[in-house]
């Protein structure tokens, strides 16, 4: 019997200076479903060339799919009514299956706007499997727990919910062959870092903690590949491929404080000497004297450290309860070993007030970091703080756009300010925080690829005026 064909494609298009990562959900999925199936896999990741949505339906159609597989963030949906009506009439049989974070934070909403067949939300690999048997006749559709199917009589979400896979060591490797892992290497990775012969890992999925504004796609149980697997799969990655630099994107990668050691260890033997940097998965407060000086000498070079927010109100608010002073501290630390300490900050959160943000302000402008970033909170579907946002103040959810937007352009404002002073607070921060000669000396000091610098001079400009000019 001829293998199934099945298409897997990652939404959205690159833009400005934001990294594109290797389509780790996708990758995973493929890795799975070929285990388990007799399938024929293609992956595409619309983002590393900005594939225009014609081609990307030709691609399929050219393939000859029997399924596709979309996989998107909400910011990156914009595209599904376009590519779902042309793919239809490109593949007017095949199954259209759409998954990834857009669809655990919409739910059956996400089937509104376009002809996709099945929606299926959080962990991917078990449903997509169930999906694929009821499709070649080995079950039926309404029989999978937990996804959103279009039906005769509308869309439909079946009862239940999918379970999460207990022991992640059993997922193989992603399918690292499916993707050309060198043209990763020419852009911007999640560190905003290049050149650099890298792969993303995912070395844990879940987390226990409750943060309002997350939507904690992988569930609330910390589940994690071993420590011997985590590296094995490193050492795969320098023998076939020659990569010498690993991002970690994970949730949060040192809960296990035990497993972060035995990696730390097990690296060192690793033979060559690799870079590590967490431009997400590290939560700081967790850290210690101990952890951050096995993760350097394991390699890290780049840290991300998530503040979100200097007030222990708001700390307390959203559900993050960072201990500010242990955090402070091992920024410190950190820092202190040269080592690129990069601070995620928002604004905006439901209830904030100017002195909340001056304490934010003050906090980062304080604390060791190289760098920081002050961003708007962004309240998505399905998260508690988009809840509370609707409660408090339903109108300014009404128009929320999520097309296209990053990071820095974002203009939503939930605060107990208005914009103005939202604004100006984040113009200030970004002023105060870099207007700091010894934090640029430690910058041009502790940066790899200080020459890329000018390049993200236009980003800082643009926000360093939000709110000018309207
Ligand atoms: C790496 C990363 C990025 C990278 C690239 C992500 C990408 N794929 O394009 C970069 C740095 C560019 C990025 C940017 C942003 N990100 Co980001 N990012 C991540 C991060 C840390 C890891 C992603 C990853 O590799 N996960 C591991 C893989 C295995 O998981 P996965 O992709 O979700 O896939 C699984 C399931 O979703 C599902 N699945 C996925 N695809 C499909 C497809 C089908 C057909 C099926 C059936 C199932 C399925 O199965 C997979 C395996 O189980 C996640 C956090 C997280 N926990 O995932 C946030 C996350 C994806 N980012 C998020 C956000 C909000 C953003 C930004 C919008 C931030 C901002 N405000 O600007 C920007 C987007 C800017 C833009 N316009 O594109 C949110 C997404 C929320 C949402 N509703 O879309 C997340 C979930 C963080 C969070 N906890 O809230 N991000
Ligand atoms: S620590 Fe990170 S992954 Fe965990 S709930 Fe908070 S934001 Fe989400």
């Amino acid at each position: 019997m001829r293998p199934l064909k099945i298409f897997l494609a990652s939404l959205g298009f690159r833009r400005s200076v934001l990294g594109v990562t290797p389509p780790l959900g996708i990758m995973y999925i493929a890795a799975y479903l070929r285990q388990k199936l007799n399938v024929e896999i293609r992956i595409v990741n619309q983002k590393i060339s900005n594939m225009p949505n014609d081609e990307l339906v030709k691609q399929a159609k050219e393939f000859g799919a029997d399924v596709v597989g979309l996989s998107m963030l909400t910011t990156n949906a914009y595209s599904l009514p376009y590519i779902t009506s042309n793919l239809k009439v490109a593949l007017p049989d095949a199954l259209i299956v759409i998954g990834g974070p857009h669809v655990s934070a919409l739910g059956a909403k996400s089937l509104e706007d376009n002809l996709a067949d099945v929606a299926v939300p959080y962990e991917g690999e078990l449903a997509f499997e169930a999906l694929i048997n009821a499709y070649l006749g080995g079950g039926d559709m309404a029989d999978v727990p937990g996804i959103f199917r279009r039906t005769e009589d509308g869309v439909v979400t079946n009862p239940g919910i999918i379970p999460f896979v207990e022991d992640v060591d059993s997922f193989p490797f992603p399918a690292y062959d499916l993707i050309d892992l060198k043209a990763y290497w020419k852009v911007n990775a999640m560190t905003l870092l290049t050149h650099m012969k890298y792969v993303s890992l995912f070395s844990s999925r879940g987390c226990p903690f409750k943060c309002v504004y997350c939507h904690r796609i992988f569930g609330d149980k910390f589940r994690m590949h071993s420590a011997q697997r985590v590296v094995e799969e490193m050492k795969f990655c320098v023998k076939k491929y020659g990569v010498d630099n690993f991002e970690f994107v994970d949730d949060i990668f040192n809960h296990d404080k035990k497993r972060l050691f035995e990696i730390c260890e097990l690296i060192g033997k690793l033979g060559p000497k690799v870079g590590l940097s967490f431009p997400n998965g590290l939560r700081v407060d967790e850290l210690n004297e101990s952890s951050i000086n096995a993760l350097t000498d394991a390699g890290m070079y780049y840290c991300s450290c998530p503040l979100e927010s200097g007030s222990p109100r708001i700390q307390k608010l959203i559900g993050k309860n960072l201990n500010i002073r242990k955090y402070l501290e091992n920024v410190e630390y950190i820092a202190s070993k040269r080592i690129f300490t990069y601070g995620f900050v928002m604004m905006g959160f439901p209830t904030e007030t100017e002195e909340d943000l001056k304490q934010t302000m003050e906090i980062s402008c304080m604390s060791r970091l190289h760098a920081a970033s002050f961003y708007t909170l962004t309240p998505f579907p399905n998260t508690k703080i988009y809840d509370i946002a609707l409660k408090n103040n339903p109108a300014k959810l009404r128009n929320i756009n999520y097309n296209d937007n990053e990071y820095s352009h974002i203009k939503f404002n939930l605060a107990d300010v208005p914009d103005e002073m939202l604004f100006y607070y984040q113009r200030k921060a970004n002023r105060d925080f870099y207007m700091n000669p010894y934090r640029i000396a430690r910058i041009l000091r502790d940066l790899p690829q200080t020459q890329r610098l000018p390049l993200f001079i236009p980003e800082y400009l643009k926000r360093l005026s939000k709110g000018i000019f309207g």
